[in-house]
């Protein structure tokens, strides 16, 4: 009975223990390479910054209350705990102290009150930035359960992979981004570039970021908006200014050899492929799906769900629901040969 007490007593003791070990631990690897590319702990643009910054403060004003706590509480197991020549009797008893009653209401709420001041002032301050001159403008439209991607001022339109300039702190040129959305709530979430941000039918919002470093930061929708909203992934290609510029030039160009009309053109032109899907500089004008006027300068197709390689291209044509069960592309029923020829003419659309 009494080695029982006492490793309850431990367990207490050393439970609390292994938890702050591990989140010390998670802390300490901001300062190493991170992790993952949406290690919520190596933020690399200003909005994601502040987040931390903010997560930090709050971790460890709770962490100090739960030392505070939990040594207390170990103090009291062990010190009181009950021996062999205990009389069973009830300690005095202790009513209605005022000191005691002000002092656990006061100081909590004072607690409170300083983590909201120091929440709304991020808020705050992440959200007052307005577009300077240099700035990128994106537009992101959420779609079940993929993202379209429209640059106004630059009359780039693509789906999925986002590409922005790398923000150097002296010369800033951050991107920001409305997000609207086609038909249900969405969420652009990219942890280590910003906070998430909703996506609402009829209700227009914005999120912006300045990466600080060129490089591949993924992301994904964070509101469940249908069955594929796990498959429904962020990508963010964070490129120098001149590649970002070459980028830019590329995807202005009409969709190449759109003058060119092979077999796997006919058959993609006289199904309805055209109706879900834009191929520029030809019939096909439809803006259900993602434009396919440059598929091959994507890396990946279905919101990320896919690398873009032939095979994956023809399975997808093919059978989507393979690669994404629920996805709103019908399979089309096309016989081998005529996917063979789809397949052959979108790998053509650089
Ligand atoms: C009813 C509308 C519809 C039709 C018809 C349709 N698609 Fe799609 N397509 C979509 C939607 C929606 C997506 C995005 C799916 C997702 O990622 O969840 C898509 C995605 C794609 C993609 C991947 C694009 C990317 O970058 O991720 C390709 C390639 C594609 N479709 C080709 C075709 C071809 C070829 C046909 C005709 C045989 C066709 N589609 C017919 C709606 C359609
Ligand atoms: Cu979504």
């Amino acid at each position: 009975m009494r080695d029982l007490k006492n490793s309850n007593a431990v367990r207490l003791v050393v439970t609390p223990l292994v938890v702050l070990w591990f989140a010390a631990t998670v802390a300490a690897q901001n300062t190493a390479p991170p992790l993952s590319p949406t290690n919520i702990f190596a933020p690399a643009s200003t909005p994601a910054e502040s987040i931390f910054g903010l997560s930090m403060f709050v971790l460890s004003v709770t962490a100090a209350i739960f030392v505070v706590v939990v040594s207390l509480l170990a103090y009291a197991a062990v010190k009181f705990r009950k021996r062999n020549n205990d009389d069973g009797r009830e300690p005095p008893q202790v009513y209605g102290s005022n000191q005691v009653e002000v002092a656990w209401t006061v100081i909590p709420i004072l607690i409170v009150v300083a983590l909201f001041m120091a929440t709304a002032r991020v808020i705050a301050d992440v959200q007052k930035v307005s577009p300077s001159a240099n700035a990128i403008e994106v537009v992101a439209i959420g779609h079940q359960f993929w993202w379209e991607y429209r640059y106004p001022h630059l009359g780039v339109v693509t789906a999925n992979e986002l590409h922005v300039p790398v923000s150097d702190p002296q010369h800033p040129t951050p991107t920001f981004i409305k997000l609207l959305s086609a038909d249900t709530d969405h969420n652009f979430w990219v942890p280590r570039l910003a906070g998430k941000t909703d996506l609402i039918p009829n209700h227009p919002n914005s999120s912006w970021i300045d990466p600080h470093e060129v490089g591949l930061y993924l992301g994904q929708c964070a509101q469940y908006c249908g069955t594929q909203h796990a498959k429904m992934l962020l990508r963010v290609y964070v490129q120098p200014r001149d590649e970002f510029e070459r980028w830019i030039q590329q995807q202005r160009q009409p969709a190449s050899g759109s003058d060119v009309v092979s077999e796997g053109r006919r058959v993609f032109e006289s199904t309805a492929c055209i109706n879900c899907h834009t191929v520029s500089g030809t019939v096909a004008n439809g803006r259900f799906g993602p434009d396919l006027s440059h598929l091959m300068s994507r890396e990946t197709i279905a919101a990320g769900a896919a690398l873009n390689t032939p095979e994956n291209l023809r399975l997808w044509i093919q059978k989507p629901e393979v690669i994404k069960p629920g996805s709103l592309m019908p399979a089309m029923e096309l016989t081998d040969r005529e996917l063979d020829a789809v397949t052959a003419y979108l790998e053509t659309l650089r």
